[in-house]
């Protein structure tokens, strides 16, 4: 018969197992990719119901709910107008930009970290 070594036995003086060493981390590693908030900002130039027209497009809301926004924009500065992954928000983004600079408005959209 083979005999357990020293640290595994049963009658080990001190009652733990012998065991040493670091806790390993169990944990299963799941970082999520960061999300990135699309914000809108305020000029004096571009039409009101044009910032509206661009919330209801491009990012869903109702008109009442794109009014409000603007509205938050126009007397704040900026608003995040949504929260996405990097490309996603990347193409909310240019979806914008282009939208405004064809309709000749100056309207700026941006994305930041959250
Ligand atoms: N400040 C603009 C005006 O008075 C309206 C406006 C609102 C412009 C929101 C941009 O993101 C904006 N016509």
């Amino acid at each position: 018969m083979t005999k357990a070594p020293l640290h595994m036995m049963a009658d080990d003086a001190d009652g733990d197992d012998g065991d040493i060493g670091v806790k390993l981390d169990t944990r299963p590693k799941t970082k999520r990719p960061p999300m990135y908030k699309v914000l809108i900002l305020n000029d004096d130039y571009t039409p009101m119901e044009f910032v509206v027209q661009v919330l209801e497009r491009f990012f869903g809301m109702t008109h009442a709910q794109a009014f409000e926004i603007m509205l938050t924009v126009h007397k704040k500065g900026v608003a995040v107008v949504g929260v996405y992954s990097y490309e996603i928000a990347e193409t909310k983004v240019a979806q914008v930009m282009d939208f405004s600079q064809r309709h000749q408005h100056p309207l700026q959209c941006t994305m930041e970290k959250e």
